[in-house]
């Protein structure tokens, strides 16, 4: 479907029109679409914009990723529809390597994904031959690549599942998340949960990798002060005061009934 640029949520609809392209082609599981409604949801309420709580914790992404050892990217098949090419562009920035790594995994989805990937200026991009098991998962995204996410000391799961989030930090990984629900246990349990669309953090977080290249010490300070829990408070805090405007927004304005001169 052609959508006009004059419609006021062109944005929104052209991701959408996206991933039921890539749904179509095998990219993308049903499942990721309705992932995708709910991720739209939040950002309603969030305003489709980066809040000032998401700028800094892409920012401490930005820090963890230029000073980890081993980073990767994790791509799924949202990721892959949505935003080859910001992962691509970030891995470079980096540099990180690009693992495939699906909850409902075919080897035939992870061929496809890669490809898309290659498309979009990727190299050697890990995932069709996994070598290793994440420990305590039972689901397919346990299987991981040594030369990747299994030895990594920093993952950015953008779209992730809970249980990964959880089991990467037991590992003693420094777990990236990004996701528009706050309440998700994948925010809960990262270790850095960026809470904001997956188009405009991959974006930010490149921004913040090249200021924080230009910026020696940046990095190792924003780490410092970087605090999870308070961050997350900010972006509730943030949705309460989302909420208020808006509250008062639909408030009925009241009309003025002017008195009736008693002489009319
Ligand atoms: O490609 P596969 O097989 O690995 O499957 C991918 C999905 C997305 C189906 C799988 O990972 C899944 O089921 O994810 P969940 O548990 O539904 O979680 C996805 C989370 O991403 C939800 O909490 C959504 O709010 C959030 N989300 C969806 N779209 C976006 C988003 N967050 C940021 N940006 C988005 N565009």
């Amino acid at each position: 479907m052609r959508i006009p640029k004059s419609h006021p949520r062109y944005a929104s609809l052209v991701r959408r029109e996206r991933l039921v392209r890539a749904w179509k082609d095998g990219t993308v599981v049903p499942e990721g679409l309705i992932a995708h409604g709910r991720g739209e949801a939040f950002d309603y309420l969030l305003g489709e914009e980066s809040s000032a709580p998401a700028l800094v914790a892409e920012k401490a992404a930005a820090a963890a990723l230029l000073r980890a050892k081993r980073p990767v990217i994790s791509v799924n098949g949202n990721v892959a529809a949505l935003a080859a090419r910001e992962v691509v562009r970030l891995a470079r920035a980096i540099p990180a390597r690009i693992e495939v790594n699906l909850f409902h995994r075919t080897p035939a989805r992870v061929r496809r994904i890669v490809r898309r990937l290659e498309a979009a200026g990727a190299e050697a991009v890990l995932g069709t031959r996994p070598d290793a098991r994440i420990p305590g998962l039972e689901s397919k995204r346990a299987l991981s690549d040594r030369d990747g996410i299994f030895t990594a000391d920093v993952v950015l799961v953008p779209l992730e599942d809970g249980d990964r989030a959880e089991a990467l930090a037991a590992m003693g990984k420094t777990v990236i998340s990004v996701d528009l629900n706050p309440l998700s246990r994948t925010s809960q349990r990262a270790t850095i949960p960026v809470v904001d669309e997956l188009t405009r953090a991959l974006a930010n977080i490149r921004k913040f990798v090249g200021e924080l290249q230009d910026a020696p010490g940046e990095a190792a300070r924003m780490l410092r002060a970087y605090d999870k829990a308070g961050n997350l408070g900010a972006t509730y805090s943030f949705l309460e005061w989302r909420l208020k405007v808006l509250r008062r927004r639909a408030r009925p304005t009241r009309t003025r009934t002017r008195r009736r001169s008693p002489h009319a």
